[in-house]
């Protein structure tokens, strides 16, 4: 899916602003006919829940509404107009001047609708009903109860079963572009490089709506210089002297499709891509035929006031912080990021591990790994889910919206799920398959294991390229004691990398809740020495291990969660606080990582 863009045959209207919102008590039923009865203002992009100083409205499980109105200049009226959601979460029906035009389940990936018919000149009124129900058929996967209260009205509830607020709303831009009637309605580049002969041949598919004469396609430079030209709708440029896609070196070429009636530029888009070939092999993980290593984190979209909304200044903020520390990677824990953050990430050389919003595939939980090595493990995880369709769906439309990116090297295709029960299996295999399938660029495929899924209890390890790892010793278990955590962190990576020789192993996640400010002689948990010396174990252990490829560490930030007994202001694990001030243990990590090339270590 193309992510809108003005070209000299687009425009793009941007419906970011203040916008009307009510709460669904689910008494009065809401005529979409008429203007929505509310005054509230609620802000687009952003959650609801922080804006409006209500613990009701921050605490709501159900529906919700938004409206605004919007007009169409009369110079675009001919064009081909869709209204085009970057995220509504976690599922949306659309409604123009009261007429359903959409409807979309999924509260991470964008969805868009052609309107033409729905329009009228003058205002027109776009309404959108929200609900941020979750339950075992949704990803991320929610615990759902309801009851009545004594008036007869429903009372839902979700406990989110993940570890991170469940923040809802309209949380990315909300825009209406206009194409051409024959328009181009999806490209999908392969670059093949061959390192040797240091050139590429760049493969471009182009999809369009309605007729074309001629489709051309022109590779161009970094400079605008043309590199090649061709015409039709499959064709293969060859770029000589390629300049490649680097780590924290980023080149984009473009391609610039045209499609021509009678000679004529109809419609035309541009596409950015790199040039940059991924491998795994021999338990290493290659980006242009050199061993890459992992370093930096795991995230969330997750900001003050903001929530989950679309936060920009915050998304350059972060990868320069990034950057200063020497890191050159992260995973988008647990859901797919904005569509402008994967831009930003092309751009700047960041690498992404593009994860789905698979998170809670978990339904029972122990840390006694022993009653999991006992036969034939099985909870009711695998029965009780109803996951499995959903998961389809948002592998279909990450892959569909990401397949471009030159930053996403691998994908995630779940977080921590009940990979040691049985079934697990028969639920990931088709799941694997379907993503190898789908991706143009053959990327590899993982999924992040959770600590009770070991070399002998883990069950889908053979699905994997690579072997990620969240781990805890040290905080969820053998709590304050760093030397016994330190023994079991190289037993576990020893058993893998002997079980799986050819599987480059990484962590994705490993972490201690730290209260910024705290200190501690003794080097308490909880305490900023106690974080730093939690890392400086990690890290000696990582370098004797020959396969293991990278350290991405839980969290970049504190972030918001539920209300729970072990979270104080939600989760303290990161090495910032929400507000992006470093706590101590940042410095260490900045003198670790920026003496760890991100190409060619532990050759
Ligand atoms: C892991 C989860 C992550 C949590 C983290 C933690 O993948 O979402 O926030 O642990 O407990 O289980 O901090």
């Amino acid at each position: 899916m193309l992510y809108p863009i003005s070209t000299d045959s687009r425009v793009v209207m941007d419906l970011s602003g203040v916008w009307k919102f009510m709460i669904d008590d689910e008494v009065k039923e809401v005529d979409v006919n008429q203007p929505l009865p509310t005054g509230e203002p609620m802000a687009v992009p952003a959650s609801f829940n922080d804006q409006a100083v209500s613990a009701e409205i921050r605490q709501h499980s159900g529906y919700v509404w938004y409206e605004r109105e919007f007009t169409v200049a009369k110079a675009l009226r001919d064009e081909r107009l869709v209204l085009r959601f970057g995220s509504a979460t976690h599922e949306a029906w659309v409604y123009v001047n009261g007429k359903l035009v959409a409807q979309h389940k999924g509260g991470f990936t964008p969805f868009e609708a052609e309107i033409n018919e729905f329009l009228v000149p003058g205002a027109n009124r776009l309404t959108v009903r929200v609900s941020n129900l979750l339950d075992y058929t949704a990803l991320p996967v929610g615990n759902y109860s309801e009851k009545t209260d004594e008036n007869g009205k429903i009372i839902r509830k979700v406990d989110e079963n993940f570890d991170f607020f469940n923040y809802a709303g309209l949380h990315r831009p909300v825009k209406i572009y206009s194409t051409p009637v024959n328009y181009i309605e999806d490209i999908t580049i392969v670059p093949n490089v061959d390192l040797a002969a240091n050139k590429a041949e760049v493969q471009v598919s182009v999809k369009t709506g309605g007729n074309f004469d001629e489709v051309r396609v022109t590779i161009l430079d970094e400079q605008g210089i043309t590199i090649a030209q061709a015409s039709g709708t499959d064709v293969n440029a060859v770029i000589e002297n390629v300049h490649l896609w680097q780590p924290l070196n980023a080149y984009l070429y473009r391609a610039k499709v045209e499609g021509l009636n009678n000679g004529e530029v109809e419609d035309v888009y541009e596409e950015q891509f790199g040039v940059r070939k991924i491998e795994v092999k021999g338990g290493k993980f290659l980006i242009n035929g050199e061993p890459f290593y992992f370093k930096g984190f795991g995230k969330h979209e997750d900001t003050h006031v903001r929530g989950r909304g679309l936060d920009e200044v915050y998304n350059v903020h972060d990868i320069n912080l990034m950057k200063a520390m020497g890191a050159n990677s992260f995973r988008t824990s647990h859901y797919p990021y904005s569509e402008e953050m994967m831009r930003l990430c092309d751009r700047e050389g960041i690498v992404v591990i593009d994860e789905t919003p698979a998170v809670g595939l978990m339904l029972s939980f122990t840390f006694d790994v022993s009653i999991l090595e006992k036969g034939d493990f099985e909870d009711d995880t695998w029965e009780k889910l109803r996951t499995a369709e959903a998961h389809q769906q948002v592998i279909r439309e990450l892959i569909d919206r990401d397949k471009n990116h030159a930053c996403v090297v691998m994908w995630s295709i779940a977080n921590e799920a009940a990979t040691y029960s049985k079934g697990s299996y028969e639920y990931f295999e088709p799941l694997f398959n379907l993503a190898r399938e789908l991706d143009p660029q053959k990327r590899p495929c993982t999924y992040v294991g959770i600590m009770m899924a070991t070399p002998k209890t883990d069950k889908c390890t053979d699905l994997v390229d690579v072997i990620a790892l969240n781990r805890y010793y040290g905080w969820y278990v053998q709590h304050g004691d760093l030397k016994t955590a330190e023994e079991k962190t190289r037993e576990e990576l020893l058993e893998w990398q002997e079980k799986y020789p050819d599987k480059p192993i990484m962590y994705t996640e490993y972490g201690a809740d730290t209260v910024a400010g705290f200190h501690s002689a003794l080097g308490e948990p909880f305490s900023e020495e106690y974080q730093e010396d939690y890392y400086r174990m990690n890290s000696k252990v990582f370098d004797e291990i020959p396969n293991f490829v990278g350290e991405q560490l839980w969290n970049f930030a504190d972030f918001q969660t539920k209300f729970g007994i072990m979270r104080v202001q939600g989760n303290k694990k990161g090495i910032f606080t929400r507000a992006r001030e470093p706590k101590m243990v940042v410095r260490y990590l900045s003198e670790r990582w920026n003496g760890i090339p991100n190409l060619g270590y532990k050759k």
